[in-house]
């Protein structure tokens, strides 16, 4: 197998075996971002192909999902590092019901590696606890991450929640189950503030930066 075929095959087997001396090896070839974009994702793709088909059990893809933790963890400190001033306050959350955290917590470390100061929620967080969040911390921006098809709609309810609130703060949104039509569509109508759909923790970069403008 190629080194690259090798990286995808670590998260698809969920087996770390040989795994840090093949991503220092790529890191000689890429930057640490594009291992994780290129191979790494590709893998999880394939994992999540498996998993639809029924070819995979839950456990596994927890197994997988550990391979990509403790991937993004090593390939952590060789990502670019922009130490300017800080920018803003960001707060992330994964939304009620969905415990996907794994793009969540890149958006986080891409972020806070561009000037950001992240408070994060974690996972299955219920619209009050955002709410209170906002009210002790006065961020400029949250990010709210979700996979389920199911927490998409949980976007919408949290921006109608957050806006019963008062609050009508940025919200960045982001996940596989989203697109930038519901976004628009169904999202944006119920909030007072701005909606932006990030496709990626590149593009929340970049939409945040824009924000902070
Ligand atoms: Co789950 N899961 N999972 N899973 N899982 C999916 C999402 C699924 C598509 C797999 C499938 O069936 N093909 C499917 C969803 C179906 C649907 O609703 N349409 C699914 C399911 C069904 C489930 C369970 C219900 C399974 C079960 O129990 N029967 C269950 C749900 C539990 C729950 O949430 N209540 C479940 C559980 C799990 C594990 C716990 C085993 C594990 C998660 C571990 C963890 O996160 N700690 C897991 C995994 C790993 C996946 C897949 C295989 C991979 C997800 C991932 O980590 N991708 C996934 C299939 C897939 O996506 N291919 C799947 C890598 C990550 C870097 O990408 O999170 O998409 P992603 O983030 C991207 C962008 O989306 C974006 O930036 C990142 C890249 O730069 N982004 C943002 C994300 N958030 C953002 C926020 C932003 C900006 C950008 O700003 C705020």
């Amino acid at each position: 197998l190629s080194l690259e075929e090798r990286l995808a095959s670590y998260v698809v087997e969920g087996s770390k075996e040989g795994l840090i001396p093949d991503l220092e090896e790529a890191l000689g070839k890429y930057t640490a971002l594009e291992v994780i974009n290129g191979p790494l994702m590709a893998g999880m793709e394939e994992v999540g192909r498996l998993f639809n088909k029924n070819e995979l059990i839950v456990a596994e893809v927890l197994q997988s999902a550990e391979v990509m933790k403790a991937s993004v963890s090593f390939l952590e400190p060789h990502m670019e590092k922009n130490e300017s001033s800080v920018k803003g306050k960001i707060l992330l959350a994964t939304v009620k019901g969905d415990v996907h955290d794994i793009g969540k917590n890149l958006v986080e470390i891409i972020l806070s590696n561009n000037g950001y100061k992240i408070i994060n929620l974690g996972i299955k967080v219920p619209p009050e606890r955002i709410i209170e969040s906002c009210r002790e911390e006065k961020p400029d921006a949250i990010g709210l991450s979700g996979l389920l098809v199911k927490s998409a709609q949980q976007m919408v309810t949290t921006a109608q929640d957050l806006r019963t609130a008062g609050i009508d703060v940025p919200i960045l949104v982001g996940g596989a189950a989203l697109t930038r039509k519901f976004t628009r569509t169904r999202i944006r109508p119920e909030y007072e503030g701005m909606v932006l759909y990030a496709k990626d923790a590149m593009d929340g970069l970049d939409l945040a930066n824009q924000l902070m403008d």
